[in-house]
């Protein structure tokens, strides 16, 4: 059986569980306790040397870790990830998006404020809001014109971007940005959704 090394408050991690459940395929889910430091001890960085979560275990032993990998590799051959190149590679596209804009503002911002840093260090918390705000704003510019990322079908590339855009009003005001509720909801209503993002403990 695949075995996903996970946290469930872990935005990462949700985006890999959350293909899973679509694609109602079984799964074992270990526990890395990546506040007390799990993630960074030997025995998980020889299934990522990176030492993060989520990380996929394969049943023959093999380790697939970075929730884009594991998106692309859960999704080959289903609906989620579509055959033509440039789809796909679009789909790249909105992956790396969502782990060079989205990912290090919002996910980092929520974090930052969670350990009282956004009263600690409001200049670095600052920086990370107003690069989430330029991303989500770009986000929200194409979600105008789009149903979904790829425009009028729903693939891996909505899952990664939704991970933590749809906890984005947890550190920016998201209420001007219409197009990127609309397909909040879009995604929402997807068959097999479930969202099980436990909050920052
Ligand atoms: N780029 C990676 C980021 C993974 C990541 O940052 N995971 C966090 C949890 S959301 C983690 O494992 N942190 C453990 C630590 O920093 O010790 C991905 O998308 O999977």
């Amino acid at each position: 059986m695949l075995r996903l090394y996970d946290h469930p408050a872990s935005g990462n991690c949700y985006k890999a569980r959350l293909l899973l459940a679509h694609l109602d395929v079984p799964y074992e889910r270990p526990l890395v306790d990546i506040f007390a430091g799990e993630a960074l001890e030997a025995e998980h960085r020889r299934r990522n040397p990176a030492g993060r979560v989520p990380v996929l275990e394969l049943e023959d032993g093999r380790f697939v870790a970075e929730s884009g990998a594991i998106l692309l590799f859960l999704s080959e051959g289903t609906e989620y990830l579509p055959d033509d190149r440039l789809e796909r590679a679009r789909v790249w596209q909105w992956l790396f998006f969502e782990q060079n804009q989205i990912e290090p503002s919002v996910a980092t911002a929520r974090v930052m404020q969670w350990r009282g840093r956004d009263a600690d260090s409001p200049e670095a918390y600052e920086h990370r809001t107003a690069w989430a705000n330029e991303a989500l704003d770009s986000l929200d510019a194409h979600l105008a014109a789009n149903e979904f990322l790829l425009g009028d079908t729903y693939t891996v590339a909505d899952m990664a971007v939704y991970g933590y855009t749809h906890v984005a009003h947890e550190v920016v005001d998201m209420s001007g940005r219409s197009a990127v509720a609309a397909w909040i909801g879009r995604v929402e209503s997807q068959a097999g959704f479930m969202n099980d993002l436990a909050p920052l403990p």
